[in-house]
């Protein structure tokens, strides 16, 4: 199981508020890095810290909004449910004041509890909060009030673990260390499980004597933002239990995005950033991709995709000089090789895995997506061994199609439609030359009242037929598949099969073997000729 899911038992919510009791208690000094987002947090985890700091400031800001109670708490609640599914750390909330009176801070408390929160701070200060570093003298909650919160927030909890971290602002707000102290022997008295003292000095001069005073009555939890210079060292000997990191993934974010955004904006090209930042890879990797695949294949039922076998071996010496260094299918069709254009709606028709068959100048048929196989003996044989080379594919539900066709969408959509183990698309319009060899002979003719619930039969193709033509498109169920494939193989045993086309293949598997007809009139080209190819650029 990846992190992405807490587990619902009484045990599993009480882990993580376990864990940082361990941090706030435990002997030494521990570290918890902030986080504000789901992917925020993964980066904390992966970095190795103990746990992590959900920042009022950074969630804020990661909505575009200002560190003042913009944000509604049950909109804070949702993030902290990402970053809480996201990780196996315990989590210690930025609470602010609590959103309000005792009564929110029970409310809260029950809530965090419920998403395997580990626990929450909040501060004496009222309602809507203003960041700690604004400003003068801030007004402060009143000790008794303040301490009304923290009561009740205690006995809301719903795990005996959940820890309330009670926040001193009187040292930021200009009370002096006197009323710091007062307050904090009253919130400790009131039940809260650790103190935060905060301090906006550059250096840490408040926090080691507040440290001296207090002398150990319960754990203490410092935000060294401002005192940044002081070394971790005078911390531990100070006596600190939890050092808060408390905004710094937010802000080195911040920095790299501008940096990047002004960069492309600059140059109109990605070329001098990729490398610099992370990999699409990487980020699959990051959000466990690899389980999602594996959760897959333990979940779905065993369905193999629709797969497509692309004949693309031969020139396509009709379109002349363009065909010097590449086969007919590479041909640039309004600025794409046509292949490209039939890979397109293949993968819009669900089929994903095409495996194209090259030939002819085969290096210069490549395109991302697609698979190859090779008939390497294309200038001596026909299409027929050229699907026999790519017969593993040919698997499952199936499509077989001539590499220079384009063709709308929804014949292969209504393909699919018809009944039978294999069909092939015939277009009875007879508005074009049709080639002789594809001219089909079916078990009867196209009528426009066609509501294909009964499919005509192919008889043949090739020999004279005057039923319509094939487009070079067939489709064929795991049944038809192997059928074709058995086919091939029987070709291969009487000797035929280097000298056989398509319509050679057709004709011997109609005879075996039912396939449906699918009429179609129109909205399908083939390119095998400059003129052919003037008409492929006007086919959008
Ligand atoms: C926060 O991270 O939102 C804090 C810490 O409250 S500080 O901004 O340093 O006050
Ligand atoms: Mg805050």
């Amino acid at each position: 199981m990846p992190d992405t899911h807490l587990s619902h038992t009484d045990a599993g919510l009480a882990a993580r508020p376990q864990a940082l009791r361990g941090l706030l208690s435990g002997p030494g000094l521990s570290f918890i890095m902030e986080a504000h987002s789901g992917l925020s947090a993964k980066v904390v985890q992966e970095a190795g810290f103990a746990g992590i700091w959900a920042s009022g400031l950074s969630m804020s800001a990661m909505l575009g909004l200002r560190d003042s109670n913009e944000a509604s708490w049950t909109q804070v609640l949702d993030q902290l449910e990402f970053m809480a599914d996201a990780t196996r750390l315990p989590i210690l909330v930025d609470g602010d004041t609590g959103y309000g009176n005792f009564n929110n801070v029970r409310r809260l408390v029950r809530k965090l509890g419920e998403r395997g929160i580990a626990g929450v701070c909040i501060e004496d200060k009222l309602f809507p909060k203003t960041n700690s570093f604004i400003g003068e003298a801030q007004p402060l909650a009143d000790v008794a009030e303040f301490c009304g919160r923290i009561r009740a927030g205690k006995d809301a909890q719903t795990t005996d673990a959940f820890c309330l971290v009670a926040r001193v602002e009187a040292l930021i707000s200009g009370h002096g260390m006197a009323e710091a102290l007062r307050r904090a022997e009253a919130y400790h008295h009131a039940g809260a499980d650790a103190i935060l003292i905060h301090s906006k000095k550059a250096h840490a001069g408040e926090i080691t004597e507040f440290m001296g005073h207090w002398a150990g009555r319960c754990p203490v939890v410092i935000v060294p933002t401002m005192y940044h210079a002081t070394p971790t060292d005078v911390f531990r000997r100070a006596g600190v239990s939890l050092v808060i990191w408390a905004n710094h993934l937010l802000r080195a974010s911040l920095t790299a995005m501008r940096d990047t955004a002004r960069q492309i904006a600059g140059d109109e090209s990605l070329r001098d950033v990729e490398g610099r930042v992370a990999s699409v890879a990487d980020i699959f990797g990051l959000m466990g991709n690899d389980e999602l695949e594996e959760a897959g294949r333990r979940y779905l039922p065993d369905v193999v995709l629709p797969r497509a076998v692309v004949l693309a071996a031969g020139r396509g010496a009709g379109l002349g000089a363009l065909t010097q260094d590449r086969p007919g299918c590479m041909v640039d069709v309004r600025g794409k090789p046509l292949l490209a254009h039939l890979v397109g709606v293949l993968n819009g028709a669900g089929v994903r895995d095409v495996t194209v068959v090259r030939g002819y100048c085969k290096d210069a048929v490549a395109l991302p997506g697609i698979r190859t196989v090779d008939n390497d003996g294309w200038a001596t044989s026909g299409e027929a061994a050229s699907l026999a080379q790519a017969a593993g594919r040919l698997i499952g539900d199936s499509v077989v199609v001539y590499g220079d066709v384009m063709f709308r969408r929804y014949i292969l959509d209504g393909m699919m439609a018809v009944s039978g183990d294999i069909v092939v698309a015939v277009d009875a319009a007879g508005v074009r030359t049709p080639h002789p060899r594809d001219l089909v002979r079916a078990s009867r003719p196209y009528s426009p009242a066609d509501m294909d619930d009964q499919p005509a039969v192919l008889a043949s193709v090739g020999d004279g037929g005057t039923e319509g033509e094939w487009i070079g498109l067939l489709r064929a169920t795991p049944a038809g598949s192997a059928v074709i494939r058995a086919e091939l193989d029987a070709m291969r045993d009487d000797g035929t099969l280097d000298g056989a086309d398509m319509p050679a293949l057709l004709s011997r598997i109609a005879a075996r073997h039912p396939v449906s007809v699918h009429y179609v009139t129109g909205h399908w080209l083939d390119v095998d000729t400059l003129l052919d190819l003037a008409d492929a650029r006007n086919f959008g």
